[in-house]
């Protein structure tokens, strides 16, 4: 029966259909093979290869459907491979580095192979229509991490069924998409496992989550890593009846394709129509060359495990199966065999060659110049032998050929010629050329970027009501709601109170609760839902209760979110909001400001840390209007604080990397930012009263930072500069100092030695002498402030303590 059309097929047709199967798993084992062999040969780097998962994956890809998303793990290549999406050049050129999405369209050489991934933008950064195609979000390689973005994946299949009024046409078709999950046994013991089963078991979404179980991870045995070593088992829990929805459960042995294929029809019945969550544990798999390249399976599997994956290796099994029930003879299946060897090593030396024949092009240019500037130094001998060893290297690479050409220039230092210059102008031709092969595309190269987007100012009526921050959010969220269909909230406390500051009062009453929802303690999955949502069209914004438990997402947050558009060279985004609210407040862990450890991790994703609440909806709005992640830190304790109402609410917009200089002065620049803005204006106060007259500026934006580069402007004015931040000292301050005096140049202009203010080292004590005791006080600002200026003019300004 042919599964989608259920029309009968004869049994010719049958057997050409199991006979393909044959080929591509015998095809992608010999990928697997020479693979090992080209890293061992040293001419790739690193392997990791799908190997004894081979016979599932073909059982899965016919399951696989248009629109259908993957979120998976190293071990899917043969997966990749049925749905049309990996070729054997592809699969070298990835083991090579290919840095040419053409060759290599994974990622372009920035991910070691075996790290899949599927194009939802064309070259523009323009959405491709997903519903046509087969499509994978981006691996990454940290165990379990594909997890919470596969539950978002889902998800939108979801919002798209039952949300009305948003354009499906390139997203969906009623909401009928899988997203299917590959994760290796070992790697359920991951906490992201846990916590996104739970999570998918909750919202009841269409997932289905395949367990390759080869009962080991790396050298450690399925013992020390799971309880009964049987996550199914386990996981009986989850299991739906008839009064309890939860999970389909199924169990398979991955080496019986018949079964295999039953198992996978059935979970995509189930999933595609029901919404159900579907777990596919398949068992006894094997792992024909060990974990990876880097070590031997013989260290740590018995002989008499050995004998048995050899028995049970799904393609002898399935090769066996064949002959049993008179599908091919051995013969049959013996030419086939060699004929696919011949066939892997063919687009291996394809994929060899394209690889290598450009850089060998490079690297002629190069001879020729050095061979050049040889003949006409009186260094050439030294010269002579950087070219000459150049040339002797047969596999050169980019680094061999910057690397003998920068030497060269050392010997011509003192020379003037016209060879020297062609070197020159070629190295950095060169560098321009190479360089963005592996540092693009951090950010959307799409006119979508957040940074093309316009400021536009608040306004207001001549006598504008003055209300509560929460309001102005609430009042702009509802706006945006209104005005965005396909933008959703959720978080902790975010629904049926909306949120615990009451920015979302009434909003799920008003929008239904697909669209602002309550979700469970699981920090990690709230941002996987708006990672997977966000890669489907959606625009989801991901509520953190804290900043302080952004803690729990920050690895999802800087693995996956933060590198999505670099690992695909642009092929894959997630705009993303991450609203959450921080600094000081209370305690330990209600006035963190981590600030410094963000920073530090999330580069790819926009950090803003807006003073107030009109700034902080301003942000959302620009954000809205641009295609790039961005995790804004609104002030927890300015919710309550009174801000004059706009009129212009749901349009006004807050510029990315623009600082705003809120007051003015000659003496001395004081940069800051959040909840700490508010005593600086209080310092500056007190300062101007004893004669020392402060320029402040509020940064707003920490990635990017100052693009205007204003500050420096003010310190050409001031001649001095003081940073102050509630982060630890070495945190945020130091990495504003940097940007001052790196990037900006500022040390020119300085008259003064520059200063940070920071916090205590150690977390914020409780309460309102804690807060004074951890953090910067007025008085800690104003006499820092004052002792630059004391140490200027200690006349003016005698020693105050
Ligand atoms: C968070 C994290 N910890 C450790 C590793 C190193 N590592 C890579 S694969 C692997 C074992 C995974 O085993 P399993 O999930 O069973 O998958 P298999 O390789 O057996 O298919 C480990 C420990 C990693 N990539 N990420
Ligand atoms: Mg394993």
């Amino acid at each position: 029966m042919n599964p989608n059309t259920k029309t009968e097929i004869t049994f010719e047709d049958f057997k050409a259909e199991v006979l393909n199967d044959y080929k591509l798993v015998v095809t992608s084992r010999e990928c697997s093979l020479l693979g090992r062999r080209e890293v061992l040969t040293g001419k790739a780097k690193f392997g990791i290869f799908g190997d004894g998962k081979e016979v599932p994956q073909i059982a899965w890809a016919k399951a696989f459907e248009n629109g259908d998303f993957r979120s998976g793990y190293y071990r899917d290549q043969t997966f990749m491979m049925a749905i049309g999406e990996l070729t054997i050049e592809q699969f070298f050129a990835g083991l090579y580095a290919n840095t040419d999405l053409k060759e290599e369209p994974m990622s372009a050489g920035r991910q070691m192979g075996g790290h899949f991934s599927t194009h939802s933008l064309d070259e523009h950064g323009h959405w491709k229509n997903l519903t046509q195609q087969k499509n994978s979000s981006a691996d990454i390689s940290p165990t379990a991490g594909q997890m919470p973005r596969l539950l978002g994946l889902a998800q939108a299949s979801k919002i798209y069924r039952n949300v009305n009024g948003i354009n499906t046409t390139n997203f969906s078709k009623e909401g009928n998409e899988i997203a299917w999950g590959t994760i290796g046994n070992a790697s359920t013991s991951e906490g992201l496992f846990f916590e996104t089963i739970n999570a998918a078991g909750v919202l009841q979404v269409p997932m289905v989550i395949s367990i390759w179980d080869d009962e080991y991870g790396i050298s450690v045995h399925a013992r020390h890593q799971t309880t009964k070593e049987n996550i199914s088992e386990i996981l009986k829990g989850f299991q739906r009846d008839e009064n309890h929805k939860g999970y389909e459960i199924l169990r398979v042995d991955g080496w019986n394709y018949p079964e295999l294929i039953d198992t996978y029809q059935r979970a995509a019945k189930i999933s595609r129509k029901e919404h159900v969550p579907v777990m596919i544990h398949v068992q006894q798999l094997t792992q024909p060359q060990g974990h990876s390249t880097s070590g031997s399976h013989e260290r740590y599997k018995d002989n008499d495990r050995l004998a048995w994956e050899a028995e049970y290796d799904c393609n002898a099994q399935l090769r066996q199966w064949m002959i049993l029930n008179d599908i091919a003879t051995d013969e049959d299946l013996i030419a086939i065999e060699r004929s696919i060897k011949k066939t892997v090593r063919e687009g291996k030396k394809a994929a060899w060659n394209s690889f290598i024949n450009p850089i060998i092009a490079e690297r002629d240019e190069a001879t020729y110049l050095l061979n050049k500037l040889a003949s006409s130094s009186p260094n050439g001998v030294f010269i002579k032998k950087l070219k000459n060893d150049l040339e002797a290297i047969d596999e050169p690479l980019r680094r061999d050929i910057l690397s003998s050409t920068r030497k060269a220039l050392r010997y011509v230092v003192t020379e003037e010629s016209s060879e020297k210059t062609a070197i020159q102008n070629w190295i950095n031709n060169y560098m321009n050329v190479v360089q963005p092969k592996y540092s693009s595309h951090l950010h959307s190269t799409s006119h979508l970027n957040a940074l093309n987007q316009k400021e536009v100012l608040p306004t207001y009526d001549s006598n504008p009501k003055s209300v509560d921050g929460r309001v102005i959010l609430r009042d702009n969220f509802d706006a945006i709601f209104s005005n965005y269909p396909e933008t959703l909230i959720f978080g902790e406390d975010a629904g049926y109170i909306g949120d615990v500051n009451q920015g979302l009062e009434g909003l799920q009453e008003k929008y239904g609760e697909l669209r602002v929802s309550d979700c469970g303690i699981r920090e990690a999955t709230i941002i996987g839902q708006g990672i997977g949502m966000a890669m489907r069209g959606l625009r989801p914004i991901a509520e953190i209760q804290y900043l302080d438990y952004v803690m729990y997402a920050l690895q999802i947050m800087s693995d996956d979110l933060a590198t999505l558009q670099y690992r695909t060279k642009g092929r894959q985004k997630a705009p993303l909001i991450v609203r959450t609210r921080g600094h000081r407040l209370e305690g330990i862990w209600h006035s963190g400001s981590q600030m410094g450890g963000i920073l530090n991790l999330l580069r790819g994703i926009h950090v803003l840390v807006p003073r107030n609440m009109t700034k902080a909806a301003g942000f959302y709005n620009t954000l809205l209007d641009s295609d790039e992640p961005a995790l804004v830190v609104e002030c927890l304790n300015g919710y309550r604080l009174k801000e004059k109402l706009p009129n212009n609410i749901g349009q006004f917009k807050t510029p990315l990397g623009v600082v705003e200089t809120v007051r003015e002065g000659d003496d001395i620049t004081l940069v800051s930012y959040g909840s700490t803005l508010r005593l600086v204006e209080q310092a500056a106060k007190e300062l101007q009263e004893v004669g020392i007259d402060a320029e402040i500026i509020d940064v707003q934006s920490l990635l990017p930072f100052d693009l205007n580069h204003d500050i420096v402007k003010s310190i050409a004015k001031t001649n001095r500069v003081m940073v102050i931040d509630e982060d630890i000292e070495g945190g945020a301050s130091a990495y504003i100092l940097d940007q001052i005096i790196n990037t900006q140049n500022a040390f020119q202009y300085l008259d003064s030695q520059p200063k940070t203010l920071a916090a205590k080292t150690h977390r914020p004590a409780y309460g309102t002498d804690g807060d004074y005791f951890s953090k910067p006080s007025v008085e800690d600002i104003f006499e820092s402030v004052y002792n630059v200026m004391h140490e200027l003019s200690p006349m003016d300004f005698p020693k105050l303590r």
